[in-house]
């Protein structure tokens, strides 16, 4: 097999000189700053687009207020209609959409169509699905009544006003589509922010929710770095920020938000996740679910697993049965369909990676299979499996957000949970066992917001996402993204 060709349109649109998608249209930036796109898979810069200036943002808040004002006041069910036709754009244009997201980040491309484009769609009709169905509560109040007078209240939801959509590098369109998702349903405007790595995708999804009927204002686009970020939630027209992205940056975005004017805030971090294999698990199945944890998009994923605990018994044959497996996969272009691991997205990343090889070198991990950045332009490492000398190993502990497994033995249970537990982060957890009663006594002792069994990474619109202690503030989907979109209001009413 080979790469596919690129459609006429997804050439035409890298060759655009990009502006900031401002009030339904593009406009041009003000700076004359702009940022390199870089395809990661040859290193070549395949497109520009512009690094926004102070007054670009100001102009853009302003938009977005101008946006809250229409959109908040359009009726649910229309909201509703606009959300279900731009599902029905992106599917139109998948293919398209998913060769932008993967020249701009290396995605293999089946991992761009099914991802990008088919889960974005899917979650933008579930919370289209929502518009209808956010309702408050009537409340009877116990005050006294010393004339007869009688009391009533309820409770409205409304939209919490302009929201900042802080998105990251790796799953660059469907992550927009959960914010924006959240904010058009409720009532809000928003204006995206996304990664300076990989800004393309949204800006071409940006027309095509224009196209399906959303009002100028309502989506807004301002590509740039982090700065643009920090001053969309510093400034005084914004009302919300919803972050995706690492710990670092989100502890520095929880600040700016709080110290700029309490604007609410919705953190959703990435972690250092545990995959856990009881000892009736199947080597074969237990190897399946190893790669479906940690290797799916080369492991650049805020849920994936890093931490693998296997029974002692068991560790030396299930990682080298795990190393034959990842022997035999295609590395290559991500735009060549039988490809089954691509390049990391950026350089940067690599030499991260790069220096936890290093690391673990230096630390005497034991390196089963990989350890090792592949020299040339792209941006590939090769897919590792390591086994840790002691609970404090680096690479036990640091999220390397890459295509890493590290294995540590255990010997029971109860050391295993506190293993599990072991760090400061929540975010997810998987348990792998053919004994479902084992499994849901130990799920209320295990310290994340998800916990699968018998599975790893994949997310469902329905159910809430997000992450327990230094893995973030607050949860997206189900009916649990209302809270974090709506301001609470109590009407009481004496009569
Ligand atoms: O992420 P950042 P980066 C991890 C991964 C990766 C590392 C750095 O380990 O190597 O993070 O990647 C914007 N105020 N994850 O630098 O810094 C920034 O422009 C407001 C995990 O790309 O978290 C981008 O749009 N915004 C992660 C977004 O924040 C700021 C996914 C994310 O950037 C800002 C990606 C500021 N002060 C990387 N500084 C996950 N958990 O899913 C930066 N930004």
């Amino acid at each position: 097999m080979s790469a596919i060709p690129l459609l006429p349109q997804v050439e035409a649109f890298l060759k655009r000189s990009h502006q900031l998608f401002i009030d339904g249209g593009y406009v041009p930036s003000t700076s004359s700053q702009t940022l390199d796109v870089i395809d990661p898979a040859t290193g070549v810069v395949i497109s520009r687009v512009a690094d926004a200036s102070q007054a670009d943002i100001d102009q853009a808040v302003a938009s977005a207020n101008r946006g809250f004002q229409v959109w908040s006041q359009t009726a649910p069910a229309a909201r509703a209609s606009v959300l279900l036709k731009l599902a029905d754009l992106l599917e139109r244009h998948r293919e398209e959409l998913a060769q932008i997201e993967t020249c701009q980040s290396g995605k293999i491309i089946q991992i761009s169509r099914m991802f990008e484009v088919d889960m974005a769609a899917s979650f933008l009709r579930y919370y289209a699905g929502w518009a209808t169905k956010i309702s408050g509560q009537t409340i009877t109040p116990s005050l006294p009544s010393f004339a007869g007078e009688r009391y009533t209240a309820f409770t409205l939801r409304e939209p919490v006003g302009v929201v900042v959509g802080i998105v990251p590098w790796n799953f660059a369109s469907m992550i927009a589509i959960w914010k924006l998702g959240s904010a058009l349903a409720t009532g809000c405007s928003i204006i995206i922010k996304p990664s300076e790595f990989t800004p393309l995708t949204i800006l071409r999804i940006a027309e095509l929710a224009v196209e399906a009927g959303l009002p100028a204002g309502a989506l807004n686009v301002l590509t740039g770095g982090g700065m643009v970020g920090k001053a969309l939630i510093e400034h005084p027209g914004t009302d919300k920020v919803s972050f995706t992205g690492s710990v670092p940056t989100g502890i520095a975005v929880g600040k700016s938000a709080m110290d700029a004017k309490l604007t609410r805030a919705t953190l959703e971090l990435g972690g250092k996740n545990s995959a856990a294999f009881l000892r009736d698990m199947d080597l074969d199945k237990a190897v399946n679910g190893v790669i479906e944890a940690g290797f799916l998009h080369s492991g650049q994923i805020c849920a994936a697993a890093e931490r693998f605990f296997v029974h002692r018994s068991q560790l030396e044959a299930m990682t080298e049965k795990l190393a034959e497996r990842l022997a035999t996969l295609k590395i290559g272009s991500p735009l060549d369909e039988a490809t089954q691991f691509g390049p990391l997205t950026n350089k940067q990343h690599q030499a991260k990676l790069g220096q936890f090889f290093a690391q673990a070198r230096a630390e005497n991990s034991t390196i089963v299979c990989g350890g090792k950045v592949i020299d040339g332009p792209g941006c590939y490492v090769e897919p590792t499996v390591i086994i840790a000398n002691s609970i404090n190993d680096t690479l036990l502990n640091e999220e390397t957000f890459g295509p890493v497994a590290t294995f540590f033995p255990y010997d029971d249970e109860e050391q295993l949970l506190q293993l599990m537990n072991n760090t400061p982060y929540g975010l997810s957890a998987s348990l792998w066992t053919n004994d479902l009663s084992k499994a849901l006594r130990m799920v209320p002792q295990i310290e994340a917001g998800t916990v699968w069994v018998n599975m790893h990474t994949l997310l469902d619109p329905a159910v809430p996402f997000g992450g327990v202690k230094a893995s973030g503030v607050g949860r997206e989907f189900g009916d649990a993204f209302i809270d974090d979109y709506t301001e609470l209001k109590s009407v009481m009413i004496r009569y």
